[in-house]
């Protein structure tokens, strides 16, 4: 902290902000080729950019020789998604300039946040899962440990989604278009990563049998670092993301034999593989370009790792103690016998050399417990595009399966749950066994997670490596979702109890007493009213929809899923639709209901849902009776730039999935973080979310995760619950007969069957009554402001569990092994 403030003191010096300006000037000039007498706002965001980003290089020099210089242990975080959102503000307030650049950019004619709203979010993931790397990444930088991100840079992210006539369409999210002005491109660094072909058996000068990869279809990758600047920028790291570039031996070949086009063909289709990111959150669609952008990055990644580790070292045996590998998911799984075939065919181990490596090298990460999230890939497909990584997959299972049957002889339905090798149905590798065989640690994201992996999911694996499977909570950036989404709130805090916060996020308990102190209590809330204005403003630019300030912000931003009930938060709407048309004059709490997020392209009951909510918010937004007191909207295209809007002015953030279905969940964290209360069941984080804040400031209900499992098992009948709750039928009586689609009536039928006929698998109908009670108790409790605010500052108070540096701290300490640098 103490070299943060330094930092900020002499900040005009270290960053030469005299210069700013003209320097913003300059390279309007010579970079972008433009008149600095226009006043294109796009064109002096990226002057802007480019004269920010070039402050950071030099740290960004420095810092890579302070980890070279102290052979520092580093940390490999390999991840097929990123989501860092938009970067400008970021660099800013990392940089701790936001303040002084305000005033720069005012004096050339605009303000920062116009010019902010230039940059197009980088999406380059789905959801959770990436934005967890991000985090994570900022959190690795500011704490001074030596992480780097690995990815892959997306011609096109994350689809842009906009709603017409109510239904989701997807575009192509063409986020470059303009250029990036915060890519390096690296045109000289190129990597050969090789697909197809087939393994071939030779022996070695010592008469040992080896094995090589030959006559393979050979894409180059080509690195673009982004610069990742710590908070207080003592150090800027990198995430390197690679793009696929043809090889040109290929090409030459068939344009040497006169055809031109078909060589174009083959230079377009390699450099397809890092074209677009698949949209599928939670769900495993198994193309054969998915498989190959994993292993394309994970070469790449590799060929990269070694080669600096190789600057350093002249042997790959101590890898292990100078190089950490986490893998973000299974995603990047291929992994472990890739390194495995480096080890071997490359460099000569030795199996159980090169094994003894690279089960110290690896950790995996796991983010699901979702049958149809579980990546198991089919045996000829991998043997196919990766002859060589099968034959190696065959052989750990085979060392494996020989471990487990001595640990448990006879027990061999043992043995086929823990292969590697699914059998039934066609062979197909299971990359979570794959990943659990080869890591020396495997991560669930939340307490009841972790514990559903080593009891449930993975428990043959947990009864086989009793210390393997263990707990890392998420944690989100205290920099991002806080400092940098909420000045309001940040300034209130910082007057109240300094500025260390965003450093130690703990200290937010200083504000525990404050919740007793009215004047704190009337400014925590105009911060809170403050924010709920702005994004008041922002509803009406894009849904030309007017929302009141005043009323009840009750939110729900994440991906469409049914296990994450957003049916169950319409089915409350419904309700109280209904209560206010039969009592038009009764006295009820007034709320404005909002709910962002996509529906991944091929599912079609999440697309149905966002439907059905903006039907139902079409018939309530329009009747009289409701005016004023509850209002209904879905927001378009929510991402990270749309999050920093919608979190610091939620009053409610609903967090309602099925218990034991949602790992974690990292939204629940960041709206408590800004002072949203929660309503949630006790599931992933809320339940550790619970425990920090008490039970007494958070609204839970619901199955729990063990009584959800045992329904399954001893048989659940929905029907039950229709039958005995008026209210309950009378809302699916009305989905399912097309009062909110009069002129398609049927609309809706798939909702109201996959309840009522299909066996309820989320098991709604059984939440819906106590959900009705916790939304009634939230109701009552925002009639008493003053508790209410109470309680929001609680949340926020009693978040400090959540920063990202605790998350990373315990990754290095538990499993990279690794210290902060210089300590
Ligand atoms: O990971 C999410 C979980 O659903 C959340 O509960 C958890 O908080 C976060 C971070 O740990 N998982 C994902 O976001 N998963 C994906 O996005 C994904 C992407 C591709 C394929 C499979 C899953």
């Amino acid at each position: 902290m103490s070299r943060v403030c330094k930092m900020s003191k002499n900040v005009r010096e270290v960053f030469r902000l005299d210069e700013l300006k003209d320097d913003i000037r300059r390279n309007m000039v010579a970079l972008l080729g433009n008149d600095p007498r226009s006043k294109r706002k796009f064109s002096y965001y990226n002057a802007l950019a480019y004269s920010v980003r070039e402050r950071l290089v030099d740290l960004w020099m420095r810092t890579q020789s302070d980890y070279y210089d102290s052979m520092a242990k580093r940390v490999y975080y390999l991840s097929m998604e990123f989501l860092p959102g938009r970067f400008l503000m970021n660099y800013l307030t990392n940089m701790g300039i936001v303040d002084e650049c305000r005033e720069i950019v005012a004096e050339l004619g605009f303000s920062l946040e116009e010019l902010e709203e230039e940059e197009w979010d980088a999406g380059l993931g789905n959801g959770g899962l990436g934005r967890l790397a991000s985090c994570y990444l900022d959190s690795m930088v500011s704490q001074n440990i030596p992480g780097y991100g690995y990815g892959i840079l997306y011609d096109y992210g994350i689809f842009y989604q906009s709603i017409v006539n109510g239904n989701q369409e997807e575009r192509c999210d063409n986020w470059r278009r303009h250029g990036c002005p915060w890519e390096i491109t690296r045109l000289d660094t190129l990597y050969e990563v090789k697909f197809y072909g087939r393994s071939e058996t030779y022996y070695d000068s010592d008469g040992n049998v080896r094995f090589r990869w030959v006559d393979t279809e050979n894409v180059m990758a080509m690195p673009c670092d982004i610069l990742i600047p710590g908070y207080g920028c003592s150090h800027v790291s990198n995430m390197r993301l690679w793009t696929a570039q043809s090889s040109r031996e290929f090409n030459l070949s068939d344009f040497n034999r006169g055809d031109y086009i078909g060589a174009m063909h083959g230079k377009v289709m390699s450099e397809n593989i890092t074209k677009v990111l698949y949209p599928n959150d939670q769900f495993l669609q198994g193309m054969e370009l998915r498989l190959k952008q994993q292993y394309f990055l994970v070469s790449a990644t590799f060929q990269d790792i070694l080669r600096r580790y190789l600057k350093q070292h002249t042997s790959l045996a101590a890898l292990p103690e100078a190089v950490a590998v986490q893998l973000n998911d299974t995603h990047p799984a291929i992994a472990i016998p890739e390194l495995m075939r480096l080890l071997m065919d490359v460099y000569g181990m030795g199996w159980d050399v090169a094994w003894d490596i690279c089960t110290r090298t690896f950790a995996y990460t796991n983010h699901t417990v979702l049958p149809e999230a579980l990546e198991t890939w089919p045996v000829d497909l991998l043997g196919r595009l990766l002859p060589r990584h099968m034959q190696i997959i065959y052989e750990i299972n085979r060392r494996f399966l020989e471990g487990v049957a001595a640990t448990f002889p006879g027990d061999t339905e043992r043995l086929s749950r823990m292969s590697v090798i699914q059998e039934e149905g066609g062979q197909r590798v299971r990359m979570a066994n794959l990943a659990i065989v080869g890591s020396h640690t495997v991560n669930g994201v939340a307490a009841l997670h972790s514990n559903i992996l080593q009891t449930g999911l993975f428990r043959d694996f947990h009864e086989y490596y009793p210390r393997k499977i263990r707990n890392v909570t998420n944690g989100v950036t205290p920099r991002r979702w806080l400092m940098q989404c909420n000045p309001a709130l940040s300034r209130l805090i910082t007057q109240s109890i300094g500025p260390e916060w965003c450093c130690n996020l703990e200290k937010l308990r200083e504000l525990v007493p404050l919740a007793e102190d009215s004047a704190f209590r009337d400014a925590w809330a105009r911060a809170k009213l403050e924010n709920k204005r702005l994004l008041s403003r922002y509803v009406l630019r894009k849904v030309q929809m007017g929302i009141n300030p005043n009323t009840l912000f009750d939110m729900q931003f994440k991906r469409m899923h049914e296990y994450k009930r957003q049916l169950l938060n319409v089915m409350h709407v419904i309700s109280l639709f209904n209560r206010i048309k039969d009592n038009p004059s009764a006295d009820i709490t007034p709320r404005t209901v909002l709910f962002g997020g996509k529906a991944a392209p091929g599912y079609y009951q999440a697309k149905l849902i966002i439907r059905l909510i903006n039907e139902v918010a079409r018939v309530v937004n329009a009747d009289a009776d409701v005016a004023g007191r509850l209002r209904v909207a879905f927001l378009p295209n929510y991402c990270i730039s749309q999050a920093e809007k919608v979190v610091p002015a939620a009053d409610l953030s609903e967090q309602i999935s099925t218990a034991g279905m949602e790992a974690s969940g990292t939204g629940n964290m960041k709206f408590a973080l800004n002072g949203a209360l929660t309503i949630g069941t006790l599931d992933g984080a809320n339940v550790e979310i619970m425990e920090e804040v008490g039970a007494e400031n958070i609204f839970i209900f619901g199955l729990k995760a063990h009584e959800v499992a045992e329904k399954r098992r001893s048989g659940y009948n929905p029907r039950e619950f229709y039958e005995n709750d008026a209210e309950l039928r009378r809302v699916m009586d009305m989905i399912g007969s097309g009062f909110f689609s009069p002129d398609e009536r049927g609309l809706f039928s798939p909702v109201y069957d996959s309840l009522m006929h299909h066996g309820d698998y989320y098991m709604l109908m059984a939440d819906y009554r106590p959900y009705m009670e916790a939304q009634a108790a939230v109701d009552a409790l925002y009639l008493d402001q003053d508790q209410w605010v109470r309680k929001s500052i609680l949340n926020a108070a009693n978040m400090g569990k959540f920063s990202s540096d605790r998350s990373v701290m315990e990754y290095a300490r538990g499993i990279w092994h690794v210290e902060p640098l210089g300590k």
